[in-house]
């Protein structure tokens, strides 16, 4: 790795927002290519801090002062990246269902996403199934994110599978579930394609599942 790609490295996975702003403004004026920036020094460092939130090494707090970087670093480079054209991976519907207004889980799970290299539509909280139908429609993501914090709105998961089934949607996009009370045996009770249980995994997994 070369040593501007280095420091936006460092500066993602230590969280530093200046040093990551500033080291993608030097990259790109150095002329490194937008596409190297992001798929050599970003998404690779945020793929790190997953794996250190996986292991407990890494906190909640250390977790989104690294994806508060990521997304400066982000807004820098988008222009960069929609001038060279480079495409996201994948596309992903995400939100936090009906009844339930827990968002920060959520938010994680987008922000590690979006340093996967999906491009993440957040429809945000309390979200009703027929948003999420409508959502499918408009954005044909590969994969629909659906979190849930309390035992009383988890039901609302298998709810707004029913009514993605009912529009006929079901068979062109992947089902991810996630959240405190969700587990992977009600993952499989209620038909989705994968569980996760934390925002890093949610990432690794949602890239496996689209080779
Ligand atoms: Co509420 N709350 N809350 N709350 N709250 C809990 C969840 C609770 C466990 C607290 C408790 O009683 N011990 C309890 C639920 C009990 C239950 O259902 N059995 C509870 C309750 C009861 C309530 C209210 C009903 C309280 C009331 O008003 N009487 C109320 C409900 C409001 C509503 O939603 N309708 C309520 C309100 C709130 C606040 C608004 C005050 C606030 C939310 C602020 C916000 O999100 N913007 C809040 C908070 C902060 C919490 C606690 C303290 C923290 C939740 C959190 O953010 N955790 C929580 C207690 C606790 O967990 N210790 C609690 C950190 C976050 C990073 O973790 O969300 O689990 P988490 O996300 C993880 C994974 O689960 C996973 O990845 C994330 C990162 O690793 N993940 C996914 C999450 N979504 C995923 C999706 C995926 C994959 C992975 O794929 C798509």
């Amino acid at each position: 790795m070369n040593e501007q790609l280095k420091i936006i490295f460092d500066g993602v996975i230590n969280g530093d927002q200046k040093t990551v702003v500033a080291g993608v403004q030097a990259a790109l004026a150095a002329g490194v290519d937008a596409a190297c920036i992001l798929n050599e020094g970003m998404i690779p460092a945020m793929s790190q801090v997953g794996n250190f939130f996986e292991c407990g090494e890494y906190f909640v707090p250390e977790m989104l002062i690294a994806a508060r970087a990521m997304k400066s670093g982000l807004q820098i480079l988008r222009p960069a990246l929609i001038a060279a054209n480079v495409q996201a991976i994948g596309k992903v519907v995400i939100g936090t269902v009906q009844g339930d207004l827990h968002d920060i889980g959520k938010n994680l799970v987008a922000m590690m996403l979006e340093g996967a290299g999906f491009e993440v539509i957040d429809l945000g909280v309390d979200v009703p199934p027929q948003k999420f139908v409508d959502a499918i429609q408009q954005h044909q993501p590969n994969f629909v994110g659906m979190s849930a914090l309390l035992t009383t709105t988890m039901p609302k998961m298998k709810i707004t599978m029913d009514a993605i089934q009912t529009a006929s949607l079901r068979a062109q996009t992947k089902i991810m579930i996630g959240g405190a009370p969700v587990t992977l045996r009600y993952a499989q009770e209620i038909g989705a394609d994968i569980f996760a249980p934390d925002a890093g995994t949610a990432a690794r997994l949602a890239k496996q599942a689209l080779t």
